[in-house]
Formats: C-alpha cells, structure tokens, sequence
C-alpha cells in the first residue's frame, strides 16, 4: 500500500502505528476543552488516507433492496437540511494497553485518549434515505432491506485489499432523533482528509468502528454487513475465549458504547510531593444516555467522593436531554488532598444506572476492545 501522500500532523500526537497511521494525544491535551481540536483527535486509520481531488465528480452511490437507486453528488447531500451534532467518537479499543498488561491481547495499543468530542456538520442519514424513497422511522423497506452498509473508498489488508465496510439497522438510519449524519464539516470547518474527507457517516453513541470514513456507497441489505470489522473484530468475546477456540459467528457485532471514564491530569505513575491535586477527566456513554455521576476515589477505592461535571466550562452539567449534549462526553473535575503514596479511582455511572466494572480482568477479551474498568492512577509522594 502506498503511505506517500498522508496528512501533516500535529507533532504533539503520541503515534500508536504509522502505517496505517493511529495517533492518540497525550492526557492533558485531551482534556484541556470541551470540543476536542481537529489536530488533537485521534486518528483512527486501517490503510493509507484516500485522496479525493475532483470534488465535482465525487459522489455516494445508493444502492441495495431499493426502488429507486441513486448517485448523490456533494450538492444533493448539501441541498439537503444542516444539522450541527456534538458527538463524542471513541474506539472500542481505547484503553486496550492497560487491558493488553493483565494478559495479552492483539490490536494496536491505546491509552486513555482514542475518543475525541466534535461538533459534526451535515445532513441526516434519516433525509438522504428519504431522497431514495425510504420513509422516516422504517425499519424494512418493501423489498425487505433491514440493515444500511456503508462502503468506504480506502483500502486495508483486513478486507484483502478491498475497502473499510459496516453496518448499523435500518430502524437507526431512518429515525431522525439517532442523529446519524453524513458529516462534511468538523469543528465548523470542512472535514479534513485524516477524518474522511470529503464526507463520512457519523453513528453518535456507538463505537468509532461504525462511522465509515471516506465514504463511497451505501448498501440497503437484508442482512448485516458481511465485512471483517463487522463479523471478525468488534466483538466482545467472555474471558475464556482464546484464539484456539474462537467461534466469531456466537458473537454480535459491538455497537452501542459501555459507560466509560478515565482521569487525564495524571499519567499512570506520578511522582510528587504532598500537598493538592487536581483530577480531571471524561466520562461519556453510549446509546445517548447520559452520566449520572463520576465517583472519585482517592485511598484505592475504599472510600469515595463525587467529582463536579461540565460540558459547558462553568456551567455545572445536568444529565438532561433538553439541557445536555446527549451524544457528547463530560468533562469531570475534583481536587485532592494526597500525603502518602496512593491509588486514585475515576468510576462513571450513566442514566441507566449502568457503573463501570471494577476490574479490567473481568472485562478481558482477547480483541481487546471495551475495556472500561474503574480508571486507576499511582500517586508516589516524595516528602
Ligand atoms: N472508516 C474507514 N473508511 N476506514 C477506517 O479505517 N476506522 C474506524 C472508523 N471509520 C475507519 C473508518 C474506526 S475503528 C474508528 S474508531 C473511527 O473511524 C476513527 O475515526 P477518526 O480517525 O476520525 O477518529
Ligand atoms: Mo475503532
């Protein structure tokens, strides 16, 4: 594959891979504000980045268990209603390192920082449907199409040279409240080539792996994409499972997100003196719920306390549909008094009164995707 005309990139990323290039930024970075910079978001890649140069010629082919087929240039998709969502994207493998150290497991190796918060630009998937005569809030079309693949133009080793691929329902696609977007601008301005320029689909509340980059057609199916990252990856498989006995057909494809949190003002080991220390952090769910509540701990979980939580800085964050970002994370803050060595505790409950799991162990899969165990820092105080 040929790498000779990726991106520049911010120099401050922490590279994970080169080629495809996977870049996360560093903790701090990450959560210094609430949309994450362009240049800070990971990059999340599986071949090199497509060029895509006659922007008059591109277009994105529907086609499938449809009546009406159809080739949608840029201007049908931006004749279309804007809609600006602040959605949070996070890869299922996020915090695989950490899972990788208990036992080893095979993916590319992320810290804390593969998710990153945008404010996403574009039309409706629900209102492009509709342009192909697929009504609103279906979830068969007549010709018994259920599921909605999306085809990317980029091309990686996992599909044999072939392009990235997923699927989510067509009950997802059609219902204008799931947000789905053909997305063509991030952060207000157009979408940069890392991100899937010139058009990529944006699936908020679910794993990263869905929202297909580079976009080149999209498939009515019956059945769900048969794609690798949909039928051999992105799966949670129990702790029992090795590579000897995997039987990836016993297992669903992964979409919606766990609830998840981590603290980003600390690295993993910290060495300092006594005294206050700031701990901060995000919590985000999928499927639209919102956080309840981040528990700090800071004597290893024995004990814990309540962090103040914000999207917008100041404004103190209120788990409600009408006055949150629903589809976005939540930035957490609280202060600490730290005299001897210790283990600092960031847990995150959502809406549902889902809490993260206690040990990364009991969430191990030998993919390495999901794990959001209670995010644990070292303090070692020098006195
Ligand atoms: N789309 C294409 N075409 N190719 C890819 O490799 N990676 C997916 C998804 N869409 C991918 C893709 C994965 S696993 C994630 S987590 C997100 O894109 C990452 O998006 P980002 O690079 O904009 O952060
Ligand atoms: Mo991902």
């Amino acid at each position: 594959s040929d790498y000779s005309e990726e991106p520049k990139r911010h120099p401050a990323l922490k590279i994970n891979a080169k080629e495809p290039f996977n870049a996360e930024p560093r903790r701090q970075d990450l959560v210094s504000s609430y949309i994450t910079p362009t240049e800070f978001f990971y990059k999340r890649n599986h071949g090199p980045i497509p060029v895509v140069d006659d922007i008059e010629r591109y277009c994105v082919s529907v086609n499938g268990l449809i009546n009406k087929p159809k080739d949608l240039f840029m201007k049908d998709i931006m004749n279309l209603p804007k809609y600006t969502v602040t959605a949070t994207l996070q890869c299922a493998g996020n915090r695989r390192t950490a899972m990788s150290k208990t036992r080893t497991v095979r993916g590319v190796g992320w810290d804390v920082s593969a998710l990153g918060n945008a404010i996403w630009g574009g039309a409706k998937l629900a209102d492009v449907l509709e342009l192909v005569g697929i009504p609103k809030l279906t979830s068969t079309t007549p010709t018994g199409g259920k599921h909605v693949e999306f085809v990317s133009i980029d091309k990686c080793k996992e599909e044999k040279g072939g392009p990235y691929k997923a699927s989510i329902p067509l009950s997802v696609a059609t219902n204008p409240e799931a947000d789905v977007l053909l997305a063509y601008e991030m952060n207000g301005e157009t979408l940069n080539r890392d991100h899937g320029y010139p058009l990529r689909v944006v699936v908020p509340g679910v794993i990263g792996a869905r929202s297909v980059k580079w976009l080149d057609s999209i498939n009515i199916d019956s059945q769900v994409c048969q794609g690798f990252f949909m039928q051999k990856d992105y799966k949670m498989f129990p702790p029992t499972v090795n590579w000897d006995n995997i039987d990836w057909s016993t297992r669903r494809p992964q979409n919606d997100f766990p609830v998840q949190s981590a603290i980003c003002s600390l690295e993993d080991v910290n060495v300092g003196r006594n005294g206050k220390i700031a701990i901060k952090g995000y919590a985000v769910s999928g499927g639209g719920r919102g956080i309840e509540r981040v528990d700090i701990s800071i004597d290893g979980g024995k004990t814990w306390m309540e962090a103040s939580r914000y999207q917008k800085p100041g404004v103190k964050y209120i788990s409600d549909e009408e006055k949150s970002d629903k589809w976005a994370w939540v930035l957490f803050e609280a202060e600490a008094d730290i005299n001897s060595d210790t283990e600092i505790i960031a847990k995150a409950v959502d809406t549902a009164a889902n809490v993260q799991p206690e040990k990364v162990e009991d969430v191990w899969n030998l993919r390495g995707i999901l794990n959001t165990s209670w995010h644990r820092v070292h303090v070692q105080v020098r006195h």
